[in-house]
């Protein structure tokens, strides 16, 4: 009795782990031949396409090495731009396989939106931008200020709670896209423009004149930026946070886009794993077994990808911060390949 009940449970229980992986979306993403990415359409640095539709940025970098890993083509990808308000739907409808736009890591949005976040790509914060001539230099200044945002983000909520808790008075004025939001700011309809970090340093290239405006010290909130994907799928995930984990691994183990063939023939055990020379750790997440290595050679580790698209040899001339290794004073970290 007791081990035809057991017999029933295993059944159940390999009836419904072979439903949930003949409906993944690693399945789909094959059958279909590319993946199709949801990511800012104006965000130079993150997610922009070009006059002739080649879409570069950090987030555009990601799901370039997702398509890496699956297809051993980086260019097996299609991006869909989505504002800040049409993200989560377009990824719960199933219109976009992974999300990879600037994209806050929240409780409200892991826990109730059917959504699960693969990771931090990017530890951001919110800040303030104003017009030199405003005069001002902190954000505690701001009392009666006209502030421009965007709809549908973190932001809004905490200029919101940045305000109200510092008794400052103030008045919203927030649009769907980002372009409207810079527009507005550059137009002097507002006296402040409020976002990510990462955002102002992108929005400030738009301005008529970037000079005539400077950044407030305050960062007044938490912005873990990551992918996303949906919940409920858990092979997708995991290929979406290795791939993410591999390329911050790559990085740690001194494996980049220049130096991975050569790397191929080190005798450390790590990079052994990493590159697939030892080990099945493309098989135990459904894809071949150089998945990283493709990652590392079509697309870099983390620091070849923050260097080409947002670093201090580009327009944007971020530096690493928070988002260095641990090791180099930053809390960038990822779980091992073993
Ligand atoms: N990280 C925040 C903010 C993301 C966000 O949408 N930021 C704006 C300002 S930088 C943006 O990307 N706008 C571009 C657009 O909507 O086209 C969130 O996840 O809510």
């Amino acid at each position: 009795m007791k081990n035809i009940l057991r017999l029933a449970l295993v059944a159940a229980f390999s009836v419904a782990g072979a439903a949930a992986a003949s409906a993944g979306t690693l399945q789909d993403v094959q059958a279909k031949g590319f993946v199709q990415c949801g990511s800012n359409g104006s965000l130079p640095g993150f997610g922009v396409p070009d006059d002739q539709g080649n879409w570069t940025g950090l987030d555009v970098d990601y799901c370039r090495a997702v398509a890496a890993a699956v297809f051993g083509d980086s260019n097996a990808v299609k991006f869909t731009p989505l504002s800040a308000a049409e993200r989560f739907t377009a990824l719960q409808s199933g219109e976009i396989d992974v999300l990879s736009r600037n994209t806050t890591w929240t409780m409200t949005r892991d826990a109730s939106l059917g959504l699960n976040f693969v990771g931090v790509d990017y530890y951001d914060g919110q800040g303030f931008m104003v017009r030199k001539s405003l005069g001002v230099s902190s954000a505690l200044e701001l009392s009666g200020a006209a502030v421009c945002t965007n709809t549908g983000t973190t932001t809004e909520l905490n200029v919101a709670d940045y305000f109200r808790s510092n008794n400052l008075e103030y008045e919203v004025v927030a649009f769907q896209k980002g372009d409207e939001v810079i527009a507005a700011y550059d137009a002097g309809r507002c006296d402040v423009f409020t976002t990510d970090a990462s955002g102002l340093y992108a929005e400030r290239l738009k301005l008529t004149n970037p000079d005539e405006h400077m950044i407030l010290p305050e960062i007044i909130s938490k912005e873990p930026l990551g992918p996303v994907v949906r919940q409920g799928d858990d092979e997708w995930f995991n290929v979406n946070k290795w791939v993410l984990n591999a390329m911050i691994n790559a990085e740690d183990l001194g494996v980049n886009q220049a130096n991975v063939d050569q790397m191929l023939g080190s005798d450390n055990p790590e990079i052994r794993r990493l590159l697939g020379a030892e080990g099945n750790f493309g098989e135990m997440i459904g894809l071949p077994n150089n998945w990283a290595y493709n990652v590392i050679k079509m697309v870099g580790n983390y620091a070849d990808v923050f260097e080409r698209n947002v670093g201090p040899d580009t327009p944007l001339g971020i530096s690493r911060g928070l988002n260095a290794l641990w090791k180099d004073g930053g809390i960038l970290y990822a779980p091992p390949i073993r």
